[in-house]
């Protein structure tokens, strides 16, 4: 009991020092983004020092996880994915706590969405084009109900120069149908719409943005001498089945710590100690990057 209290006094002290001004957020303005665009922003939501503190407690996992086989997947040449246990996050209760996280996933996904995945991409120097693609193929809820099921948060924990590989969206491509070819990964002759389409993300520390995680996108050639890791959180609506490819656990003394309306939202086992995470999602097609230079694909 003390321990749950304790732990709601830090969630309000963090409320007044690290976070944006509580603001309004327009449901009709998240819906028409992530309906439309398929990707929508919040700036400067965290501090730089909060930012700070996520960068260092990542880099402390990123070096644990390269030094476990099977700790890190590779997405291609010098760039990883890393699942996570959030626990390890100081700042986790503040990114699903953040009111314009909450906010969006509540209008998106509705009142019963869980999260069902925390983890982190480290684009490293030389790290090539990724292969435009969606993070999983589209769902029945998406391809005939035209609807989204899932959204995932990203965070940057460096300000993005354009020389660090920015991350690319082909907005409005959620919807598109890849029937007749690979589900996640469009031919090389869709590539100029997606190259015509493309919009680039430079990031700053502090904001958060989100997307649907089938909006067609790709992490760029990374040309510069520093690394771009990024948080990601991925949540599903109640229907979506994306808990199936993860196995997020907590603590019991870290679950019991929780808010009962924190719990509600985080699909998970609950552990006596932490297992190491058996990374299931290898995605094949991501493994070989595309050079800067190389013909992306048309004639
Ligand atoms: O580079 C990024 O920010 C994202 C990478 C990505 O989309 C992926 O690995 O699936
Ligand atoms: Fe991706």
């Amino acid at each position: 009991m003390i321990r749950d209290r304790m732990h709601r006094r830090t969630i309000m002290d963090l409320d007044s020092r690290n976070r944006a001004a509580p603001t309004d957020y327009n449901e009709a303005a998240i819906m028409g983004g992530l309906y439309g665009d398929g990707f929508i922003a919040c700036k400067g939501a965290f501090s730089r020092e909060w930012v700070q503190q996520l960068g260092e407690d990542i880099a402390v996992l990123f070096q644990e996880a390269l030094a476990r086989p099977g700790g890190a997947l590779g997405r291609g040449p010098n760039r990883y994915y890393v699942e996570i246990h959030p626990e390890r996050l100081r700042g986790f209760v503040d990114i699903i706590t953040h009111p314009w996280v909450v906010a969006v996933c509540r209008h998106i996904l509705g009142p019963d969405y869980r999260i069902v995945e925390a983890g982190f991409d480290v684009p490293g120097p030389g790290a090539l084009h990724q292969p435009w693609h969606r993070d999983f193929p589209s769902p029945e809820a998406t391809l005939k109900g035209r609807r989204l099921n899932s959204l995932a948060f990203n965070i940057t924990t460096v300000d993005v120069t354009e020389d660090m590989g920015p991350f690319e969206i082909a907005p409005g491509t959620q919807w598109d149908d890849l029937a007749g070819g690979d589900p996640m990964f469009p031919a090389r002759e869709l590539w100029p719409r997606y190259e015509a389409l493309a919009q680039r993300k430079l990031a700053k520390m502090g904001d958060i943005s989100a997307r649907s995680a089938l909006t067609i996108h790709r992490g760029t050639a990374n040309q510069s001498d520093k690394s771009r890791p990024v948080f990601v959180l991925g949540v599903d609506a109640p229907d979506a089945r994306n808990a199936d490819k993860h196995d997020l656990q907590l603590t019991r003394g870290y679950y019991d710590s929780l808010p009962e309306e924190v719990r509600h939202h985080i699909t998970c086992r609950v552990v006596e100690t932490l297992d190491p995470i058996v990374q299931e999602h290898t995605i094949e097609g991501l493994l070989m990057g595309v050079s800067p230079g190389e013909r992306m694909g048309g004639v």
